[in-house]
């Protein structure tokens, strides 16, 4: 068994593999990002990250996280088992010693396999999270036997022992959040929940399951699917008139290449693709991206041209034109995966493209021969986006009206004088009238404001083209400077902050929902930038006296209203829009950036706000009117 050396021991080797945890809990926001709930969550999915590793390279099929009553949490997997035996370049010392006390040593060890570690954005390491903890303790299975270890504040409590015997393999890592450092430890269910149902549809057949245990929160959520990438899919599809029956399937390996994609048309208007490697949502796309598209445009228009319905007067379809209505999922894992780009959300693997392209040429030949009546539909809805496109184009250059992207500032935008993005923030607001008390309370020399006016535009029906004819969309986009779609600029973007501020009401959050799915659809880059917040505008005014106090839900209303007794006599009013703030009031509670919280929009926000607007939007009736009269006490007029 390991024993930990006397300091004399240490040699000038071991010190060099040995960098210890201190940099880890001075700097924490340099190794997860933030110390707030997204850095809590960042340290579940640092430990997940080690067990789907383990997932990937097919030696487990089981991960159970739960979070305790005692605010601890718990990653369960039957994996290998984190090596026990000394490790090769400190023979006195356990591996899963050296794992959890060094930095960057972490799912390093162990040869090949599919890892994530290698895309920056994961992979510091578990060590990381022990640093953040209070406590910390790994159970290692191996050898038939139950290995443990114990961290205070990263430090070994005593060696790597046996305590027991065990069956099977595999490692629970449990550990207690270092509140002196992180901001909260207050696990979010739902959140952790949303991300492992993603991480199970990339893994068919691992099941991932997380249990609630703490008091009044008891609940617990399972996620399989044997379907993979067509489960997700078919998810990602659910309120929508699908064109297939089924989504479009191959699952191969090519070398040590693997490679899953999944297709599936419906009579929308826009693309919906995601992409992944080794796990990770490479946001930017890369050479799995290019392969996937070049194999759809050529492989439709050959089939296309072979049964007639493209013509011979007919021109080729554009990239755009097979890509309408199209939602597909595409995974590859690979063992050494080049990730490039600012944020590192870009495979650069050339082999990767062809080999993507040759599968999923095969796969939707197979699919098109076999399936002539929905392939005859595919290619009709991809001939009328094409027309659709051309005569847009027509009509552009007939009335030769303004061009939607002319980089005139909108009349109604109060711009601000800092011209360096970073430090420049551009306010959304709903109304006129709150857009007016907006422009009075912000600082001019930092806040923009642009009011945009009630029910801004169907975007889910609209066409690209129809949409950018939207007068508040075109002023959205000219404000922000960067174009859209395919010629979206990241680094033209004139505001560092763009944040949305919308009435605490139903057709607040359906605007909220709908601008959200804008930038999801046409500027996805805005919200994975970090660039996107919701301002939170207070929903109560409590006078005492001369004091007013702002809260912002029903209970914090309700502890303010107790904690105050009932001898004051506080008289409250409940704000039933922004446009019933003075400008002094908009900026001290929600603009003045000491005071107001901002809510930084993630992705997933973005689906699920992309996920409710189709279903508002959507063609599907049912879950629509399930929704509306779920809502119907809230609801004035939804106009949907
Ligand atoms: C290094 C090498 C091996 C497995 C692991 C690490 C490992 C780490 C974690 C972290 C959480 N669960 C884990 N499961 C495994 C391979 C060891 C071997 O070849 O036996």
């Amino acid at each position: 068994m390991a024993t930990v050396p006397k300091a004399s021991e240490y040699t000038a080797k071991d010190i060099e593999i040995l960098e210890g945890l201190e940099p880890v809990r001075k700097r924490p926001g340099m190794y997860i990002g933030s110390t707030d709930i997204r850095g809590l969550h960042h340290l579940v999915y640092e430990v997940v990250d080690n067990s789907i590793d383990e997932a990937m390279a097919g030696v487990c099929d089981r991960i159970t996280v739960a979070i305790h009553a005692d605010g601890s949490l718990s990653v369960d997997d039957n994996g290998r088992g984190i090596p026990v035996e000394p490790h090769p370049k400190s023979p006195s010392t356990s591996t899963l010693e050296i794992v959890m006390t060094t930095l960057h040593a972490g799912g390093k060890f162990g040869g090949d396999g599919y890892k994530q570690g290698s895309s920056g954005l994961h992979g510091v390491g578990v060590s990381a999270v022990n640093a953040l903890s209070s406590y910390c303790k790994v159970e290692v299975r191996r050898n038939n036997k139950l290995y443990m270890q114990e961290y205070h504040h990263g430090m070994p409590v005593a060696p790597v022992k046996v305590v027991g015997s065990a069956t099977g393999t595999g490692t629970k890592t449990t550990f207690l959040p270092d509140l002196t450092i992180m901001e909260t430890g207050d696990f979010q269910f739902e959140t952790l929940a949303q991300r492992f149902r993603e991480m199970a549809y990339l893994n068919r057949e691992l099941t991932i399951k997380i249990v609630d245990e703490r008091p009044d929160r008891e609940q617990e959520a399972a996620f399989y699917f044997d379907g993979g990438l067509r489960s997700f899919v078919r998810h990602l599809n659910k309120n929508r008139n699908v064109i297939m029956a089924r989504p479009a399937y191959v699952e191969r390996r090519v070398d040590k290449t693997l490679i899953e994609v999944a297709l599936q048309y419906n009579d929308h208007y826009s693309e919906t693709i995601f992409s992944f490697a080794n796990g990770i949502n490479t946001v930017d796309g890369g050479s799995h991206v290019t392969g996937f598209r070049a194999a759809l445009t050529r492989t439709l228009n050959e089939y296309g041209r072979k049964v007639n319905i493209l013509k011979e007067a007919d021109s080729n379809l554009s990239g755009d034109d097979v890509r309408e209505g199209l939602t597909a999922a595409i995974s590859v894992k690979l063992p050494e995966a080049q990730f490039e780009g600012q944020t590192k959300g870009k495979l650069n693997n050339a082999e990767v493209r062809t080999q993507v392209e040759m599968a999923v040429t095969e796969m939707l030949q197979q699919y098109l021969e076999e399936t002539p009546g929905e392939a005859k539909r595919i290619i009709e809805k991809c001939l009328n986006a094409s027309r659709a496109r051309d005569a847009a184009r027509r009509a552009r250059e007939l009335v030769r009206r303004k061009d939607p992207l002319d980089s005139t500032l909108p009349g109604k935008l109060a711009d601000c004088s800092e011209r360096s993005p970073q430090r420049a923030e551009l306010y959304l607001v709903e109304g006129d009238s709150a857009g007016g008390s907006a422009k009075q309370g912000r600082d001019r020399h930092f806040q923009a404001i642009l009011p945009l006016r009630g029910k801004i535009l169907n975007v889910e029906r609209a066409r690209l083209d129809r949409m950018l004819a939207s007068e508040e969309i075109k002023n959205i986009i000219t404000a922000l400077g960067t174009g859209v779609g395919d010629t979206f600029a990241p680094e033209k973007l004139r505001y560092g902050r763009l944040i949305l501020m919308t009435d605490a009401d139903v057709d607040g959050s359906h605007i909220r929902t709908l601008l959200l799915t804008f930038f999801f659809r046409y500027m996805e880059r805005v919200i994975t930038n970090g660039h996107l917040y919701i301002a939170q505008p207070p929903l109560y005014r409590i006078q005492v006296g001369k004091q007013r106090h702002y809260v912002y839900s029903e209970q914090e209303r309700d502890e303010f209203l107790a904690r105050l007794g009932g001898t004051k006599n506080p008289s409250v009013s409940r704000y039933k829009g922004l446009g019933e703030m003075d400008p002094e009031e908009l900026w001290e509670t929600t603009m003045n950036p000491a005071t107001r919280t901002l809510l930084q929009v993630t992705i997933e926000d973005a689906i699920k706000a992309d996920e409710t607007f189709s279903m508002l939007m959507g063609d599907e009736v049912m879950p629509r009117k399930r929704f509306i009269e779920a809502h119907a006490h809230t609801v004035k007029n939804l106009d949907v």
